[in-house]
C-alpha cells in the first residue's frame, strides 16, 4: 500500500522559502498524524547541528517515519554538491554527505517499508558552471555517487536520484538521464526519486514515465501544477495514483510544495490523496 508523507525542514535549516513546513516540528508532526499521514520527510543542511533524539521522540510519539532525507539545503545553502572535483571542497561535501547517510540510517528506525532508509540527490549533484567541461562535470558526480552509494550500502541507506527540470539544474532532467547515469554507477542502493512537479515539464507522459522506470522509483515527490497542494492546479492525481497503484509502488507519495501556508496545504493533500489511495 502507498503511504502519505509531507516534507518537513530541521532547525539547522536556517533560510526562508524552503519547499517544505519549517517552523516549530512537534505540534506540526501531531497535526500530520491526525491528518492520517504516515511519514515524514525531513529537509536536513547539517545532521550535526539536529538534535536527533528528540526528533526520533515526536516522530514515535507520532506514529510517525521518515521516508527519506531530503538534501536540496546542503547544495543550496552551503553549495556543497556531487559534483566537485578532487581538493578540500569535495573533501567537506563528501563528509557532510556521509553524515548525512548515517543520519538517514539513523532517524528513520524503524525502517520504513519496502525501501528502507533513503536521502536523495536531487539539487544535491550541482549544476555545470558556465565555461565547465559538461564531461568532466559528469565524470566527478560518477565518481562521488559512487563513493557515498558504496558507504550508504555499508549502512543499508539507498539514494534516490532526483531528475530536476531544466530550469533549476542543467544536469539529469528525466528519467532517462538519471537511468543512464544510475548504470554508469552500477551500485545497485541508487534508485530513482520521480517528482511530479519536474515530470510535468520534462516527461512526455506521467504514467507512462512511472511505468517506464517502475524498477527504479524508490519515492515520489508530488504537488501540483503550480507546486501548491495536489488538487490546487490541474495535474490528474487519479491517474498519477491509479498509475503508481497498478504497478505496485509501495512506498511514499511526499508533499513537497512552494506556499507560504504549508499546514493548510498539508490539510489540502490529504484531503485530495487519501480518498485515492488504498487504505
Ligand atoms: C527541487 O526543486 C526539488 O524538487 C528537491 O526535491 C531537490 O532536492
Ligand atoms: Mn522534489
Amino acid at each position: 500500500m502507498m503511504k502519505l508523507c509531507y516534507v518537513a525542514t530541521t532547525p539547522d535549516v536556517t533560510a526562508t522559502g524552503a519547499t517544505a513546513y519549517s517552523g516549530p516540528l512537534e505540534p506540526f508532526f501531531r497535526k500530520l498524524h491526525a491528518l492520517g499521514y504516515q511519514g515524514v520527510e525531513l529537509m536536513v543542511r547539517n545532521p550535526r547541528e539536529v538534535d536527533l533524539p528528540y526528533i526520533r521522540k515526536i516522530l514515535s510519539e507520532n506514529s510517525l517515519e521518515v521516508a527519506l532525507v531530503n538534501t536540496g539545503r546542503v547544495f543550496l545553502d552551503d553549495g556543497y554538491s556531487l559534483m566537485l572535483p578532487p581538493g578540500e571542497r569535495r573533501e567537506e561535501a563528501r563528509q557532510r554527505i556521509l553524515a548525512l547517510i548515517d543520519f538517514a540510517a539513523a532517524v528513520a528506525r524503524p525502517a520504513p517499508v519496502p525501501f528502507g532508509p533513503q536521502i536523495n540527490a536531487g539539487l544535491l549533484r550541482g549544476r555545470v558552471a558556465p565555461g565547465q567541461n559538461p564531461a568532466e562535470a559528469h565524470a566527478w558526480v560518477v565518481e562521488n555517487l559512487k563513493y557515498v552509494a558504496d558507504y550508504a550500502a555499508q549502512k543499508g541507506v539507498r539514494i534516490a536520484l532526483e531528475p530536476i527540470n531544466r530550469y533549476q539544474s542543467n544536469f539529469v532532467n528525466n528519467g532517462e538521464q538519471a537511468v543512464a547515469l544510475i548504470r554508469q554507477v552500477g551500485m545497485s542502493n541508487v534508485g530513482i526519486q520521480m517528482d511530479v512537479f519536474h515530470m510535468n515539464i520534462e516527461e512526455r507522459s506521467l504514467a507512462g514515465s512511472f511505468i517506464t522506470y517502475r524498477d527504479w522509483i524508490t519515492h515520489v515527490h508530488v504537488c501540483d501544477t503550480n507546486r501548491l497542494a495536489p488538487g490546487q492546479g490541474h495535474l490528474d492525481f487519479v491517474e498519477i495514483v491509479g498509475a503508481l497503484d497498478a504497478l505496485g509502488y509501495e512506498g511514499y507519495l511526499s508533499a513537497e510544495l512552494d506556499t507560504p501556508e504549508q499546514e493548510r496545504a498539508a490539510e489540502l493533500t490529504a484531503a485530495h490523496l487519501r480518498p485515492l489511495m488504498r487504505q
